[in-house]
C-alpha cells in the first residue's frame, strides 16, 4: 500500500468516530512497514485515546514503521497525553500526514517529529482531509458562526414536494438511513417553521447513537410555532431553539417557554447564526424547507450541501431553493464536489462553497 492508499484508509477509519468525537476532529491512523499495514486505529470517543494511540496499541512492533494520519499528531497534554511523544517513544521512523492542526495548543506534532529526526511528509490527500473535518477547521478558522450544511432530497426536476405538498417519500430507504447517520454528526438540526408544521418531525438521529443528541432548531421570523408540535412537546428532554425576530420572541415566549423551548432573537440571518454559535452550536444541518434554504444561500451562510437526487419527475411542486437572485453564468459561484455516491436508487452529491483550509 502506498502513502495515498494508506491515507485513504486512514480517512475511512476516521469516519468511524462520526457522532462520537465532536467537537474533536475525525482522525484515523495506519502503521505501515514495507508497504504492508501492521496497525491501524481511529479516535473513537471524545476524551478517549487518539487515533495514533489506538494504531500503536494494535501493533506488535511499531519500531521503524511509517505512521499515516489525516491530521498531524498532537503535542499537548489534553484529555490524553501527546501523540507526538508516543510515536517517538515507539520508534516510528516516518510520518505521513494530510493537514496541520489549526488548534494552537494541540498542533505542532509534524514539526516536533521532524526536529527529532523523523522523516516527515505532509499534504497527502489534503483536500479530502480538509473536507472530512470541515466543521472542525471552520470552527478554528472562522469561529464567529457555525458550519452550516443544507440537506435536501429532490426530484430530478428539483422539487422537494409534489403540487399537493407531499414530500414523503421522495428518496428511498438507503437515503433516509444516510440522513439519520448524517444527523448524528451535527450539533444541531434546523428546519423552517412551515416544514416543522407540515412534517411535524422529531429531528432525532436514529441510525447511530450520537454522543450528544443534536439540538433541534425551528427558524420562524414570526415566532408562530405551534405548541402541539413534537419538537415543542419534547423540548424538555432534547434542547430545542426557536430562531426568530425580537418581536417574534416576545410574542412566542409565553406559549413556548413553559415547554422548555429556548430562543435566539436576531434581525437578520448572519446575526441569528452568530447567536446560535454563542449558544454553543458549532455545526448546523438544515433540512428544509426550500425558503429557508434559499435565504441561507442568499445570505452566503451555507458551507456545504448534501443533495439527494431521486430518479422521479414531479413537473410541479415545492422548488428546492425558493426565491433566489439571478447570477450571470460568467460570474456564477462554482462549488467544489466533495463526494458523489449512489444511495440505493438515489444519488448523493456533496458540494462545498469555499473550504476553511488548514495548512499542510
Ligand atoms: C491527534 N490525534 O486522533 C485527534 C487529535 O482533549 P484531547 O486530548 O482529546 O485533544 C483534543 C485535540 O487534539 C483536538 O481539539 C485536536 O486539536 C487534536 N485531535 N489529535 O493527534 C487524534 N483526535
Ligand atoms: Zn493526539
Amino acid at each position: 500500500m502506498n502513502d495515498r492508499d494508506a491515507m485513504a484508509r486512514a480517512i475511512t477509519l476516521a469516519h468511524q468516530g462520526w457522532g462520537r468525537v465532536a467537537p474533536n476532529p475525525l482522525v484515523g491512523a495506519v502503521l505501515l512497514r514495507d508497504g504492508a499495514v501492521i496497525g491501524e486505529g481511529y479516535h473513537a470517543e471524545f476524551g478517549g485515546p487518539h487515533a495514533e494511540i489506538h494504531a500503536l496499541q494494535s501493533c506488535d512492533d511499531p519500531k521503524g514503521a511509517t505512521c499515516v494520519v489525516n491530521l498531524e499528531p498532537c503535542t499537548h497534554m489534553g484529555k490524553t497525553p501527546p501523540c507526538a511523544e508516543a510515536l517517538l517513544d515507539a520508534g516510528v521512523a516516518r510520518l505521513v500526514y494530510a493537514v496541520l492542526d489549526p488548534d494552537r495548543k494541540a498542533g505542532g506534532g509534524a514539526r516536533r517529529l521532524r526536529e527529532a529526526g523523523v522523516d516527515v511528509v505532509g499534504g497527502v490527500l489534503a483536500e479530502e482531509a480538509t473536507a472530512l473535518n470541515a466543521p472542525f477547521f471552520c470552527g478554528h478558522l472562522r469561529p464567529e458562526r457555525p458550519f452550516v450544511a443544507l440537506k435536501l432530497a429532490s426530484s430530478l426536476d428539483g422539487f422537494l414536494a409534489d403540487a399537493g405538498g407531499r414530500s414523503q417519500w421522495i428518496s428511498g430507504p438507503d437515503a433516509r438511513a444516510f440522513v439519520q447517520w448524517l444527523r448524528a454528526g451535527f450539533d444541531a438540526i434546523g428546519v423552517g417553521r412551515r416544514t416543522a408544521e407540515v412534517d411535524d418531525p422529531h429531528l432525532t438521529a436514529r441510525e447511530i447513537i450520537p454522543r450528544i443528541p443534536p439540538t433541534r432548531i425551528v427558524f420562524s421570523s414570526s415566532g408562530a410555532v405551534p405548541r402541539s408540535l413534537k419538537l415543542v412537546e419534547t423540548a424538555n428532554a432534547i434542547p430545542t431553539f426557536v430562531v426568530t425576530s425580537i418581536e417574534g420572541r416576545e410574542r412566542a415566549r409565553p406559549a413556548l417557554s413553559g415547554a422548555g423551548v429556548r430562543f435566539v432573537a436576531a434581525s437578520e440571518t448572519l446575526e441569528a447564526l452568530q447567536g446560535l454559535r454563542a449558544a454553543g452550536i458549532r455545526s448546523l444541518l438544515v433540512e428544509g424547507g426550500g425558503r429557508l434554504a434559499g435565504s441561507l444561500l442568499e445570505a452566503g451562510a451555507v458551507d456545504r450541501v448534501y443533495w439527494i437526487q431521486a430518479p422521479l419527475w414531479l413537473g410541479q411542486g415545492t422548488p428546492a431553493f425558493g426565491e433566489r437572485s439571478s447570477s450571470a453564468l460568467i460570474e456564477a459561484q462554482r462549488w467544489t464536489v466533495v463526494e458523489r455516491r449512489p444511495l440505493g436508487e438515489d444519488t448523493l452529491l456533496v458540494v462545498d462553497r469555499a473550504p476553511c483550509s488548514p495548512e499542510s
